[in-house]
């Protein structure tokens, strides 16, 4: 940073800003995290100077053994992490990702069945302004009132009815595992074809806490940089030989251009380390420390959607305990130096924009250390804060306790 420091003080403030509030704060985005140094350098490395377009070994540009390295790399670790055949790293996102997987498997126009994006879905998914929605016809199922899980036989009553030509497995709100064989029946049942999108519980099944719909589905996506803890893009994975082809010349030249080596440098380094043993225990963690927030969050009288978690993700309906909004809840918790966003719980009366509920994640605090007994805490934080959001004293005594946390667990110094 000592060159952006001298030569351009105005964009080194902001970094610098960004990066004390990042040390600062208690980030709960249940889609982020913090890489490691290794994924830093990675993505700020000089690879971001070559043009590959093409794949390892057939490229349009000159001068590409390296980066062919850098991607086979990238490829072959990412297979083994998933235990999947064939894998494209060059997607720029998770939507990148989503819209190769679409135009691999189903033609414009072609019928959709994907989650409700009010209980849970991604805009990728189907919102009416996305291309998804405008591209295809699509459908939802949601949860079940009640349970507030996803309930089976209401998908496959669903999917009888409108017949779709493929089936959306995956959520950016949902805290339950997801039981990607049971939408392989579903979608075999109604002469479907299975789409896997899980950006958000990709750590849990990389390392074996969540099952995995590379056995069923017939295309998985994923972002890299949530629970798997590598640089902001997306993966696009199959099975099938012939699907895979389809899937490589949508990504390029369907939709992208030149692939972004460095940050898929940055993805190689990140799918090493998914395949250590610490990954695995960071993954456990992320999961007891999602219990751990959920509980504690139940004893002092918040509604946790479905009533608890099975992954990374706690969905708190805040407005029945606290009579605030999600909107006023995140706007007040961002005032006290906790970081999270607003979110719809299933059934919400309020729009999209205000919500009753917000959505917690583990991911970037475990990362940082925390453990169960820190998450206990952290639910306190939340509790007195939106208890007491007009009381000075109170607000100013949370942000105290907020940092003596960031301080117990420094992050970049
Ligand atoms: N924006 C991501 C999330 O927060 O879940 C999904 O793209």
């Amino acid at each position: 940073m000592d060159t952006i420091k001298t030569h351009d003080p105005e964009l080194f403030e902001a970094m610098e800003n960004e990066k004390r509030r990042q040390e600062g704060h208690l980030e709960l985005i249940a889609s982020e995290n913090f890489v490691s140094d290794a994924v830093l350098e990675a993505a700020g490395s000089i690879l971001t100077n070559k043009y590959a377009e093409g794949y390892p070994g057939k490229r349009y540009y000159g001068g590409c053994v390296h980066v062919d390295t850098v991607e086979n790399l990238a490829r072959e670790r990412l297979k083994k992490l998933f235990n999947v055949k064939y894998v494209n790293v060059q997607a720029h996102s998770g939507s990148t990702a989503n819209m190769a997987a679409y135009r691999s498997i189903i033609k414009a126009g072609d019928v959709v069945l994907g989650m409700s994006l009010d209980h849970g879905g991604h805009l990728t998914h189907g919102h009416p302004l996305n291309f998804s929605g405008v591209d295809y016809t699509f459908h939802s199922y949601g949860v079940d009132e009640k349970t507030e899980r996803i309930d089976y036989d209401e998908v496959l009553r669903v999917a009888k009815a409108v017949n779709p030509s493929l089936i959306v497995a995956g959520a950016s709100a949902y805290s339950r595992e997801i039981d990607f064989k049971k939408f392989r029946e579903i979608a075999d049942q109604v002469g479907a074809k299975l789409m896997a999108d899980v950006a958000h519980i990709a750590g849990l099944i990389a390392a074996g806490l969540h099952n995995n719909p590379c056995e069923v589905a017939d295309v998985i996506t994923s972002t890299t940089h949530k629970t798997l803890r590598g640089p902001r893009g997306g993966i696009v994975m199959t099975n099938d030989a012939e699907l895979y082809k389809k899937i490589n010349r949508v990504v390029f030249p369907g939709i992208q251009g030149g692939p972004l080596m460095h940050v898929i440098a940055a993805k190689a380094a990140a799918f090493e380390e998914a395949l250590s043993p610490q990954f695995k225990a960071y993954q456990s963690a992320v999961v007891e420390n999602a219990k751990a927030l959920a509980e504690a969050l139940m004893e002092r009288g918040f509604n946790v959607v479905s009533g608890g978690t099975d992954n990374h993700l706690v969905l708190v309906e805040v407005k029945s305990r606290t009579g605030l909004t999600g909107l006023d809840a995140e706007k007040l918790l961002e005032k006290v130096n906790i970081t999270c966003n607003k979110n719809t719980v299933p059934n919400d009366p309020e729009k999209p924009f205000i919500t009753s509920g917000i959505r917690l994640g583990t991911p970037a605090l475990t990362t940082r250390g925390f453990e169960a007994t820190d998450m206990v805490e952290v639910a306190a934080l939340i509790h007195d804060a939106l208890m007491n959001p007009n009381n000075d004293f109170a607000l100013d005594a949370v942000r105290e306790r907020v940092a003596l946390l960031t301080k117990k667990y420094p992050l970049y110094t």
